[in-house]
């Protein structure tokens, strides 16, 4: 739905003469009750542009977009979302359905340096995202003082993420996790070169999820917990499977999580309950970012002459063969801008580990019948230990001294859910909607 008006604005004495051009979109849901922009308009207090509309129908997370210089036919230019990043009120948050009630998002135009005569011909595009479909970022704060209420802020792209997705405060105030288009996507697992890894199969994840955009730092740890910042806040926090979840573990007979642990202070702290580690196939999915490649950054024409992988192009990429962690981030990320995702720690996911047949037995009906399988939990502590006589949980990537032959999203490795050392970190990951 698009609805147009045209609004002049004064301020004080002056005329401003601006030529408003409003300009409301709505996202189109698939459900019956879809969130719906209504009456959007904008006005001026002192030196705060308002923008004002209404929100019908659903729960929705309302971002919004301004241009200027627009006409009837154009939008005209963005205004840089990096100039919007002080705006304040109803915006990027969840914004429950009211149509008595107007809502309002305020900017501070003047502090970014702009002036009236900036911002001719403004159009705002006032959007809500169903909450099933939320926005591709979301920004946790993390720091124990700050309201519930502000904690989580969504982004509707990496542009509009406040301060930019690399700003160090995403690697030590905040959590910033993005959104992964999984939901009904066949695509496929494994490496067929690799006995000792899943053999290539189909895969189906039913929901996205949100994961974070970084490994969890030390110093995102130390905020969550009001504690000090320790030495080299940006590196991972290093902390074991069963600091995280606890010892024994029922997943995945069960995703009861007992208080006291790590996963417990990360819930608690964001207000996120179904804060926890992605599955393996999760993470396979995310760290592959749409690519049947062995790396996430390209296909076959990395390939030096030998047919091995170019290991220059892959420090690009990620912290391995060196002899020490660094600040996450450092490396480029992959095309759902993740980093490190291959390097730096080798991170833990839920499972147990899968090997080979123990896996494959447990979707044994649907390999058969030639199906994908859906939505895979790993397998049961009994089978992961008759495997090889330890029950041992799954981690993923290579990490900063492993070998180059690590660097692969299909590598798997497993380690008792007690180890704890600098090789092992992990990735936030949770349910959409993270609401
Ligand atoms: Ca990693």
């Amino acid at each position: 739905m698009v609805k147009l008006s045209k609004t002049n604005l004064s301020r004080g004495g002056g005329e401003l003469c601006f030529a408003l051009l409003v300009l409301a979109v709505n996202v189109l849901a698939v459900h019956a009750a879809s969130p719906e922009i209504a009456d959007v308009s904008i006005g001026q207090s002192g030196s705060k542009l308002v923008i004002n509309y209404k929100l019908k129908n659903a729960p929705a997370i309302v971002t919004f977009d301004l241009y200027k210089d627009a006409t009837e036919e154009s939008d005209g230019v963005r205004i840089d979302p990096a100039l919007l990043d002080n705006a304040s009120g109803d915006c990027h948050a969840l914004i429950q359905p009211d149509a008595s009630q107007n809502r309002r998002i305020l900017w501070q135009y003047a502090k970014k340096g702009l002036e009236p005569g900036n911002l001719q011909k403004l159009k705002a595009r006032v959007t809500a995202w169903a909450t099933n479909a939320p926005p591709w970022y979301m920004s946790v704060d993390l720091r124990p003082a700050t309201p519930a209420a502000l904690r989580r802020r969504y982004y509707a792209s990496a542009d509009d993420v406040p301060g930019g997705v690399t700003n160090d405060m995403y690697k030590i105030t905040h959590l910033l996790m993005r959104r992964i288009p999984a939901a009904g996507v066949e695509w496929v697992m494994g490496k067929e070169d690799r006995p000792e890894l899943h053999t290539r199969h189909a895969v189906v994840l039913t929901r996205d999820y949100y994961i974070a955009v970084y490994e969890a730092t030390r110093g995102q740890w130390a905020t969550l917990n009001g504690n000090a910042l320790p030495e080299n806040p940006k590196y991972p926090v290093n902390q074991s499977y069963d600091a995280l979840f606890g010892q024994n573990s029922p997943y995945p007979d069960s995703l009861d999580v007992p208080s006291g642990v790590g996963m417990t202070a990360w819930r608690n702290g964001t207000g996120i309950m179904s804060l926890t580690l992605p599955t393996d196939a999760q993470w396979e999915y995310a760290s592959r970012a749409g690519r049947a490649s062995r790396c996430p950054w390209g296909p076959d024409n990395l390939k030096t002459p030998d047919n091995t992988y170019d290991p220059v192009v892959m420090t690009n990429y990620a912290n391995w063969g060196t002899q020490s962690l660094e600040d996450v981030g450092r490396r480029l990320p992959n095309d759902y801008g993740l980093y490190d995702t291959l390097g730096n720690t080798s991170e833990w996911v839920r499972d147990w580990q899968s090997e080979g047949d123990n896996y494959f037995e447990t979707f044994q009906e649907q390999m058969l019948a030639g199906m994908p399988v859906v939505d895979p939990v790993g397998v049961s502590k009994e089978k992961a230990s008759k495997a090889s006589n330890v029950a041992a949980r799954t981690t993923r990537g290579g990490h900063y001294h492993s070998y180059w032959s690590y660097i692969d999203c299909a590598f798997r490795n497993w380690y008792p859910p007690n180890s704890a050392g600098a090789d092992w970190g992990y990735r936030l990951c949770c349910a959409v909607p993270g609401l």
